[in-house]
C-alpha cells in the first residue's frame, strides 16, 4: 500500500488563526507575524501590528497554553519619537525576534527609516518597558536573529543583507552586542527550489544535539507574485557558517484559505518556535500578513527534515 504523506511536516493547530485583527483591542490595519517567548510559565507573543497610520509597531499577546492568546490593551513598543532612533524608525518597526540570554529578553527587529531597513537591538526584562540598545546594521539589512549563547566567546547573529538584489543568510559576530563584524555567508537562494528567490532567518536558532536548527523563510517568485514558505537548515554549533544540512522540501507552505488570501496572499512567514520539554515544537507564523497562526511538530522530525536528501 502506498503511504500517504502529510501535506506538510508541521500540523496546523485546528483553532487557527490564533490572533487576528479582531483580537486587537484598538483600531489597526493588520497583524503580520510574531515571535514567542516564555516568561514565568506564561507564553508571550511579541507581534508586528500595523496601525492606522501605516507604520508597524509591537503588541504583546499572552497565553497559558501557547494557543489561546489575549492581546494587551495597548501596544508595547512604538517607533521612537525622539532621540537617535527617531530617524531610523520613522516608518515603523517590524518583525521582532526574541532571544533570552543572561537574564534579558533581547529583541532584534527591523527599523524602517528614511534610508531603508536596518537591524536594531532592544532588550526587556518584563515586556512592559523596552530599552533600545543600538542600531546594529547599516541600511539594506533585516531578518536579524540572535543566537541564545556566545559562540567561541562572541555573540552571534544571522541576518539578511541584500547584495545585487539577492537576499542570502549571513552570520556576524560581536564582542559586546554593539559592534558587529567578521561576517560570513551561510546560505544563498537555490535556483528552481521553493527558496529560489530570497531567503532569511525566521526563528532564533535552536540548539540541538546535531547543531543549530534554523527555521528560515524562502521565497519563490511566480508569475502571480511571491510565495513564502518555511524550511529548515542545520548549522554547525561552533561555526554556524558551515551548513550541515538543508531541507529539500519546506516544512510549511501556504495551503489554507487564511494563508492563501489576505493583505499579502500565499505567505507563511515564520516568527519563532517554542520547544516543549517533550520535544513538541510550536511554530508561530504570520499567515497572509493578516493573522498569526500556530503549527506543531516534533523537534526530532524538524531536525530530520534539515538532513533530507531523498526526492526527485
Ligand atoms: C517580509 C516582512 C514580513 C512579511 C513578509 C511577507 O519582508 O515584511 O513582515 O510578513 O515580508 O509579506
Amino acid at each position: 500500500m502506498t503511504r500517504r504523506r502529510g501535506r506538510d511536516l508541521l500540523h496546523r493547530w485546528e483553532g487557527n488563526p490564533a490572533v487576528t485583527l479582531q483580537d486587537i483591542p484598538y483600531p489597526c490595519n493588520t497583524v503580520f507575524n510574531g515571535c514567542p517567548a516564555k516568561m514565568n510559565g506564561e507564553y508571550l507573543l511579541l507581534m508586528r501590528v500595523e496601525g492606522l497610520r501605516g507604520y508597524s509597531f509591537f503588541a504583546l499577546a499572552r497565553s497559558e497554553d501557547g494557543l489561546h492568546f489575549e492581546v494587551d490593551e495597548r501596544p508595547c513598543m512604538l517607533p521612537a519619537k525622539e532621540g537617535p532612533f527617531e530617524l531610523w524608525e520613522e516608518s515603523g518597526i517590524e518583525d521582532p525576534r526574541v532571544t533570552f540570554m543572561d537574564g534579558f529578553y533581547y529583541i532584534l527587529y527591523t527599523a524602517v527609516g528614511g534610508h531603508g531597513h536596518c537591524i536594531a537591538l532592544a532588550r526587556t526584562v518584563d515586556f512592559q518597558t523596552f530599552e533600545r540598545v543600538a542600531v546594529v546594521s547599516g541600511p539594506g539589512n533585516k531578518d536579524g536573529v540572535l543566537f541564545p549563547e556566545k559562540i567561541n566567546g562572541l555573540y552571534a547573529r544571522l541576518d539578511r543583507p541584500i547584495g545585487y538584489d539577492i537576499g542570502s543568510i549571513w552570520v556576524s559576530y560581536s564582542p559586546d552586542l554593539l559592534h558587529w563584524g567578521r561576517s560570513e555567508l551561510v546560505m544563498t537562494p537555490r535556483a528552481r527550489y521553493w527558496d529560489s528567490f530570497r531567503i532569511g532567518a525566521s526563528a532564533p536558532p535552536i540548539r540541538t544535539e546535531r547543531g543549530w536548527l534554523e527555521l528560515y523563510h524562502g521565497v519563490k517568485m511566480t508569475s502571480s507574485g511571491p510565495v513564502y514558505r518555511l524550511g529548515t537548515a542545520m548549522l554547525d554549533i561552533e561555526n554556524p557558517a558551515k551548513v550541515l544540512g538543508r531541507c529539500l522540501e519546506p516544512v510549511l507552505s501556504p495551503r489554507e484559505e487564511y494563508e492563501r488570501v489576505g493583505d499579502v496572499g500565499n505567505v507563511v512567514f515564520g516568527g519563532g518556535a517554542i520547544v516543549e520539554p517533550d520535544g513538541e515544537t510550536k511554530v508561530y507564523y504570520g499567515a497572509a500578513d493578516t493573522s498569526i497562526c500556530v503549527a506543531i511538530g516534533h523537534i526530532d522530525k524538524l531536525i530530520e527534515s534539515s538532513f533530507q536528501t531523498e526526492g526527485p
